[in-house]
């Protein structure tokens, strides 16, 4: 609790665009959240190291990542929008973690399973304890509550084993988090390929909607979007690609899939496509237009990034010296 309000982080990667999976599946429910609770939502650069990066493009992806965040509608004044970089205690905390987390349950993580396929050359022990350097992320703030979008799912039980195991060794040290996952567009799939999930690292550029395509590509992806030879618009595991669509569609429009499929009862994929894509678009222009503007405005970016180290510092710093004494490191000498 801060100030008698539950805590809630969060992060993403700053490693490609972002797509509208991140944006439906995280970001969108991190606003709607962000009144209820204390947030803290990180810029995660730590984790993006753990595959090969060009410097000078990470450093200009992160920054347009805390600036997407304000863009979004998220208050840098009362939700703290920080690099995890910025705040030592992540890597501090991790450290200590990784000695209460067993190999055998790093080596279940289907994220490690999958990008150490994807990057054979370069399996690195951060690949491998990533999941650690998550859970010291949330463990720091003592949040009550994590929004993620299904695919982090197995990561936040290994986080609240952790802190299980921890609270048991040493009484109650950590909050143990439960995951947020929005009710739709938890997972959006794969334009061109609906059985996977739409990911900012899919080769095929067609297959994810960016946050910063303009309308015309918008338009032309979703009417390219695979879907079936059913002809009839429902809500069924059997059309995999257009419900894909009517997520998108009632994520992107507030209601629900059943009132997207009645709202287009007996109309053609073809209009449905471009229904779509107009709603898509109404969502990501004010976004764009909001981003635009903003990243013109170093002084303010600057403020706030200055402005929030401070706050994620001041936060994680309790729980850390906390953690450091129950574990039986020397008191500091002041
Ligand atoms: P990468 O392809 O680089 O692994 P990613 O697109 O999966 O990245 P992350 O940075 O791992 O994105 O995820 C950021 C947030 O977005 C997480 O909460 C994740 O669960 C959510 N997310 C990512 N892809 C989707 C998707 N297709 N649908 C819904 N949520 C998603
Ligand atoms: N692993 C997440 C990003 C992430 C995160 C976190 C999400 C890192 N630390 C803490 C929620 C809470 C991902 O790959 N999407």
């Amino acid at each position: 609790m801060i100030d008698g309000k539950k805590v809630l982080f969060s992060g993403m990667q700053a490693t490609g665009n972002l797509t509208l999976g991140n944006y439906l599946g995280a970001l969108k429910n991190w606003i709607t959240l962000s009144d209820e609770y204390e947030c803290f939502y990180s810029v995660v650069d730590m984790h993006s190291i753990t595959v090969r990066q060009d410097p000078a493009v990470l450093r200009k992806r992160a920054r347009n990542l805390l600036t997407l965040y304000i863009a979004a509608g998220l208050d840098p004044k009362k939700n703290c929008i920080y690099y995890q970089s910025h705040a030592s205690g992540h890597a501090e905390l991790a450290w200590i973690l990784n000695c209460f987390t067993y190999m055998g349950e790093l080596n279940r993580m289907t994220q490690f399973k999958d990008k150490s396929a994807k990057h054979a050359d370069n399996i690195n022990a951060g690949l491998f304890t990533y999941p650690v350097l998550m859970a010291a992320d949330i463990l720091l703030y003592q949040a009550d509550v994590v929004p993620v979008g299904v695919d982090q799912m197995q990561h936040l039980e290994l986080t609240r084993n952790i802190a299980e195991r921890f609270n048991n060794i040493y009484g109650d040290v950590f909050t143990v988090p439960e995951a947020y996952i929005g009710k739709v567009g938890a997972k959006i799939m794969s334009l061109q390929d609906p059985t996977k999930k739409m990911s900012k690292s899919d080769e095929n550029p067609n297959g994810s909607i960016y946050l910063m395509d303009d309308p015309d590509t918008i338009m032309r992806k979703c009417k390219r979007a695979v879907t079936d030879s059913e002809a009839c618009i429902r809500y069924t595991d059997q059309q995999p690609g257009l419900k894909n669509l009517i997520d998108i569609y009632s994520a992107c429009s507030g209601c629900t899939p059943q009132e997207t499929v009645k709202a287009f009862e007996g109309k053609g994929y073809g209009d449905f496509k471009a229904a779509v894509g107009e709603a898509v678009i109404s969502v990501l222009k004010p976004l764009q237009e909001e981003f635009d503007r903003l990243s013109k405005d170093k002084a303010y970016i600057d403020g706030i990034i200055k402005d929030n180290a401070e706050k994620a510092n001041y936060f994680s710093a309790k729980t850390l010296r906390k953690v450091q004494r129950k574990v039986g490191f020397p008191d500091r000498i002041r």
